[in-house]
């Protein structure tokens, strides 16, 4: 009985009940910048609940959406600092940071989320771009391709000129081409100065015509389908290192899984969203003819030159790049 006095005194000091040794429940913080109803924290949520299901309870995630544990250009230091244990960037908001994956927010013609989604993660994981050393990434989306909302009609480029629309990285960059004056800012300061008239409207995906209520304010909505918006989860390097190789295993096993899960419940919930706006806010759709598209598209082709000239300067393989972005669409959709 001596013995047995000792075990549980080795128990007791070590912090395990003699009784039953179980696994230590592990929770970790997941943090998000825009607010609950729109996909980026649709995801979060679909995400969290398939790693309790899947690891039985053994991982808890606490989700923070609406910029509440971090903002959107606080995201990514504030993972690495370990502020929040993972969290959800839009690359578009550091386009100087996120170079080699901000190239599939090129005017490549990416033709929904789903396919883009896959094609940013294939190039992720071929380039294993440096961006990333620092975080271990659990999965990448990207938006549907990005479309005019606005309070006034936009039928030409005409139109464009000299307007106050909102977007950011690879879109900000085709707004300025189209002659627009582009005002940069994250999706989550939007809302407030479309409100206050500091915009006229914005270049996005469209499901947030809904999520976000824009269809209050913005009347048009112009079809371009021009660029998209990736996105990354990234989870803190030594929180991820202290896991279970099995819990491990499960968040490896759902980082194609959550992509395409997340392009196809994007790409559902922007058709959602068009018949939506159209029914609840009498939203006007307007379509540009092949000539004009032809017409908007002109003014684009230096975009992608330059950014292989840039990409090359900083040492990176511009055109190859590009030339993968380009066959991966084409694999992805086949
Ligand atoms: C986006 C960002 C946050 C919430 C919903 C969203 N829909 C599209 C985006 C893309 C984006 O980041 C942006 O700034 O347009």
């Amino acid at each position: 009985s001596l013995f047995f006095c000792v075990l549980a005194a080795v128990a007791l000091f070590s912090g395990i009940t003699p009784v039953t040794v179980q696994a230590k429940k592990v929770s970790l913080n997941y943090a998000n910048f825009p607010p609950a109803p729109t996909f980026p924290c649709v995801q979060m949520e679909r995400w969290k609940t398939e790693i309790e299901k899947r690891t039985d309870g053994a991982v808890q995630i606490n989700t923070f959406p609406g910029g509440t544990l971090l903002g959107a250009k606080d995201m990514m230091d504030g993972v690495i600092n370990g502020q929040a244990d993972i969290g959800c960037i839009c690359m578009a908001y550091q386009p100087g940071r996120f170079t080699v994956t901000n190239a599939t927010s090129l005017p490549l013609d990416i033709p929904d989320a789903k396919t883009g989604s896959l094609v940013l993660l294939d190039l992720y994981n071929k380039y294993q771009p440096k961006a990333f050393d620092k975080v271990k990434v659990l999965t990448m989306f990207v938006t549907a391709p990005a479309n005019i909302m606005s309070k006034a009609p936009v039928a030409e480029l005409a139109d464009l000129k000299g307007l106050d629309l909102r977007a950011s990285g690879g879109a900000a960059q085709i707004l300025k081409s189209w002659g627009a004056n582009q005002v940069g800012m994250p999706m989550s300061d939007t809302p407030e100065a479309l409100q206050k008239g500091v915009i006229k409207g914005l270049f996005s995906s469209l499901e947030v015509m809904k999520d976000l209520k824009f269809a209050e304010i913005c009347k048009y909505i112009t079809i371009t389908d021009t660029v998209i918006y990736p996105f990354a989860v990234i989870m803190n390097k030594s929180a991820w290192g202290k896991l279970p190789d099995d819990v491990k295993q499960v968040m490896d096993g759902m980082i194609e899984e959550q992509a395409s899960w997340t392009g196809e419940y994007m790409d559902q919930h922007v058709s959602d969203s068009i018949a939506w706006s159209k029914k609840a806010h009498q939203v006007e759709v307007i379509k540009l003819s092949p000539e004009k598209k032809a017409e908007w598209n002109a003014p684009l082709a230096p975009i992608t030159e330059n950014w292989i000239k840039n990409a090359e300067e900083k040492g990176l393989p511009g055109g190859q790049i590009v030339k993968d972005i380009k066959e991966l669409i084409v694999k992805r959709t086949a």
